[in-house]
């Protein structure tokens, strides 16, 4: 069987020798233009004249749009209709495009968009969360989840502590950059190709604000160069850019952002300001917390109230906390509309529970591992999430006990005093950091998937669903369950380009939910087909002489063969079944279909069954930092995460260090600065510092716990995809404990990210 196996990517190869195709590897057509805009001078204002004249006529120019060539429908957005393609009359943020140009060469369009001046009105920007809340700039109601009484706990405990807790965004470093090629077909049809997580939403957006029918308009996605979230909606406005010059002069048009346009104007991971108030008793158990968030969601909804919606899900992390009141708030300010990454809201809840669990831990000077085992959820009581999920399957403190263990968490403690004692030029500290994340949307109608089967007459078979490839290794998944479903070698199995021609009203490939939708899905359709061959089979191989007559359940699909399992002697190839049954004119293909179970919450009450099921882990990380000039160095890190019964299990490991790093990278390291007029400042890598090799943990151990009890997902596997990413906020976490070896008493709440520069702030304030 494939399942369980250590198959490589299957673009492995490709990503390597350069094989692997991209958006802007396509094939140029003859007829094609290049697609470029000249957006927003100013981060807030209104629009006083836009000259489009002098790029009209310049050399090599085919046409410039702007929102009067787009129609009634120039807007668009995810939840809530509220972001418009091109800036008609205000402004929003440095950048919005304006004004859209199609030409010749690429030489022509950096011309022509140096020839097109806008001149804007400027109104007093918001470039922070404090100002928006200051000046009532939000983006939809505050959300709430709440139990019991958490302010009369928190005034009846013992001790109490309260603080504001700073957090800030993250760029998605996706290596292929926002891009699409739009093809113009008979009768105003379109085909678009995107790189993006939802080739549904790019099909509905573009119909809509060109003013198509859904069925005018196909969109293709064959593989992103990364994604993390960044591709979830904001495909959308490259693509509109290209389908719209395609309706608009009938030739094929391709939009490629460089590096500094995509990191200026795309959004991001949301900033955060978080303000909690915690009541505990002596022995360390959390009786009361009360947190409010605000995030800030940037210029537009685009998906911040649902990722709110998650933050408000995750933010007791792996605690029970009897009463507890959780609310949340979408700031409104002059950036690009913030949007979906890895965690989705998740790691901003996780790493303000850890930031107050480390406070706690320090107030009352006991480890921080037995304060956080003293709080866990329990597996037969104090296992009621705040939102009134029971929370089956954990397996948390197991996994921290076995953690600590291997990773000899009690011994490196125990030394970690003298440790720093000694060393008068680093200052040391270690914490380890649980993760429980909720696996399934938020949002119900999103768990749903399909896919479609061809199996052809030599025994291979072709599958597609809805699910896309960013480099997660979804279709080598998915070509391993469809494998094992047929009984077949995997080569016999290729996962085809998404493509909503193919799949239609699909869900974007996000929530680490694509193996558990669209795997689940194609096993569906494998069997359906199965069923008939089975039937088919059984009539082929009986042999009454014998008297045996074979019914469906007793044919096997295994190793390339189908045979009666009671006489394995007798049967015939895979293929050789699919002739005859094409012969015998039996139906080769199939759709499949799968919705997730039992998921339901209401966002009125707060209460529900929101998730499936939950992915949980560990990180213990070690790092040292300069006393003088608070440079950081990750010294070791063990990873410990229960992904159920893994499908590959070198994919998974892929998936499992590669976010933690880039989890670890938000925590510690990159870092957005804007000028005082909203421009990013730090829009390349020359700049934008995303960890680079030498920045790994010296010594790095990950490994996975085993457990084969998830019954809900297909062949007992779990998501993997975002969870890992907050397993990073260990290393946040251990920074903080290493300033608590200070002899002072002050707490310099220290932010995220722990910067070195945010690490010397620290060490400066603590040492007068
Ligand atoms: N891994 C790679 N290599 N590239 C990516 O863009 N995106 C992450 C994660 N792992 C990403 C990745 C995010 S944000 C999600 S939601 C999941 O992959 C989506 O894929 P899955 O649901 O198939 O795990
Ligand atoms: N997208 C979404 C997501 O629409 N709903 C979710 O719950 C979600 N979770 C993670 C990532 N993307
Ligand atoms: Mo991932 S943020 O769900 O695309």
């Amino acid at each position: 069987t494939a399942v369980g196996k250590s198959i490589p990517h299957d673009s492995a190869v490709g990503h390597v020798t350069g094989a692997a195709s991209y958006i802007d590897d396509l094939p140029c057509r003859v007829d094609e233009l290049f697609v470029g805009f000249v957006g927003s001078p100013v981060a807030n204002g209104t629009i006083k004249s836009i000259d489009i004249s002098k790029a009209i006529d310049a050399q090599g120019v085919a046409c410039v749009l702007t929102s009067k060539d787009v129609g009634p429908h120039n807007i668009f957005g995810p939840l809530f209709c509220d972001e418009p393609f091109l800036a008609d009359k205000e402004l929003l943020y440095v950048g919005q495009p304006v004004v859209v140009i199609a030409a010749e060469t690429e030489q022509a369009l950096a011309e022509a968009r140096n020839l097109v001046t806008i001149e804007a009105e400027p109104e007093n920007p918001i470039f922070s969360i404090d100002d928006a809340i200051a000046s009532e700039h939000f983006i939809g109601p505050t959300r709430r989840i709440k139990r019991g009484h958490p302010i009369k706990a928190i005034a009846g405990a013992t001790h109490q502590l309260s603080g504001e807790f700073r957090i800030a965004g993250q760029e998605h470093f996706y290596l292929e950059s926002q891009a699409a090629v739009a093809f113009p077909g008979e009768q105003n049809q379109l085909v678009v190709h995107s790189s993006t997580q939802n080739t549904t939403e790019i099909q509905t957006m573009v119909a809509e604000v060109l003013g198509l029918s859904m069925h005018q308009v196909v969109c293709i996605c064959k593989r992103m160069g990364g994604a993390f979230g960044g591709k979830e909606t904001q495909a959308v406005i490259p693509a509109l850019m290209a389908s719209l010059v395609a309706q608009r002069t009938g030739r094929a048009a391709r939009i490629v952002y460089d590096k500094d346009t995509d990191m200026c104007v795309t959004g991001k991971r949301h900033p955060y300001r978080c303000n909690w108030h915690v009541g505990f008793e002596s022995d360390g158990t959390i009786v009361g917390l009360k947190v409010d968030f605000f995030s800030d969601g940037g210029s537009a909804a685009d998906l911040s109230t649902s990722v709110m919606e998650r933050t408000l899900l995750h933010a007791e992390n792996a605690y029970y906390i009897e009463d507890i009141e959780i609310n949340g708030r979408v700031c409104r300010t002059n950036f690009p509309p913030n949007t979906a990454f890895r965690g989705f809201g998740g790691p901003q809840a996780i790493a303000s529970m850890e930031n107050i669990i480390e406070r706690v831990a320090e107030k009352l000077k006991i480890d921080s591992l037995d304060l956080r085992l003293i709080n866990v959820y329990g597996d037969t009581d104090r296992n009621v999430t705040p939102y009134g999920q029971l929370y089956t399957g954990n397996h948390l403190t197991e996994i921290m006990t076995t953690l600590a263990e291997t990773s000899n968490y009690r011994d490196r403690i125990a030394g970690l005093d003298q440790k720093n004692k000694n060393d008068s030029l680093r200052l040391h500290g270690i914490t380890m950091t649980p993760v429980k994340f909720g696996i399934s949307f938020t949002t119900k109608f999103l768990n749903q998937a399909n896919a479609l089967i061809n199996v052809y007459t030599d025994g291979t078979v072709q599958v597609s669903t809805g699910g896309t490839e960013m480099g997660q290794g979804l279709n080598t998944k998915i070509r391993q369950l469809v494998a094992d479903e047929f009984g077949i070698p995997f080569p016999s199995v290729i996962v085809m380009p998404t493509s909503t021609e193919k799949n239609n009203n699909t869900s974007p490939t996000a929530a680490s939910a694509g193996t558990d939708l669209n795997g689940a899905a194609a096993v569906d359709g494998c069997r359906i087909i199965k069923s008939r061959l089975a039937n088919f089979a059984a009539e082929l191989l009986a042999s009454p002489k014998d008297g045996l007559i074979p019914s469906p359940e007793h044919i096997a699909f295994t190793d390339g063969m189908v045979r009666d399992r009671r006489q394995p002697n007798a049967g015939m190839t895979f293929a050789e079944l699919t002739r005859k049954a094409r012969m015998e004119r039996i139906d080769l293909g199939a759709r499949g279909f799968y919705k997730t179970p039992g998921v339901d919450f209401n966002r009125e009450t707060g209460r529900g069954n929101p998730f499936l099921y939950y992915t949980q882990g560990a990180a213990v990380a070690e790092v040292s930092i300069d006393r003088f000039t608070g440079e950081l160095s990750v010294e070791r890190v063990d990873l410990l995460m229960d992904i159920g019964k893994s499908i590959n299990p070198k994919v998974d490991m892929g998936q499992i260090t590669g976010g933690f790093i880039q989890g670890m990278g938000w925590v510690t390291a990159e870092s957005l600065v804007y000028d005082d007029g909203g421009r990013l400042l730090t829009h390349s890598p020359t700049t934008y510092k995303i960890p680079a090799i030498t920045d790994l943990p010296i010594d790095f151990r990950c490994a996975m716990f085993p457990n084969d009890d998830n019954l809900h997902c297909v062949r007992r596997s779990k998501a993997v995809g975002e969870p890992p990413l907050m397993l990073g906020i260990a290393v946040w976490a251990a920074v903080k404990n290493a300033l608590t070896y200070l002899p002072s008493e002050k707490d310099p709440n220290l932010k995220l990210p722990a910067t070195g520069e945010e690490i010397l702030r620290c060490l400066t304030e603590m040492e007068c």
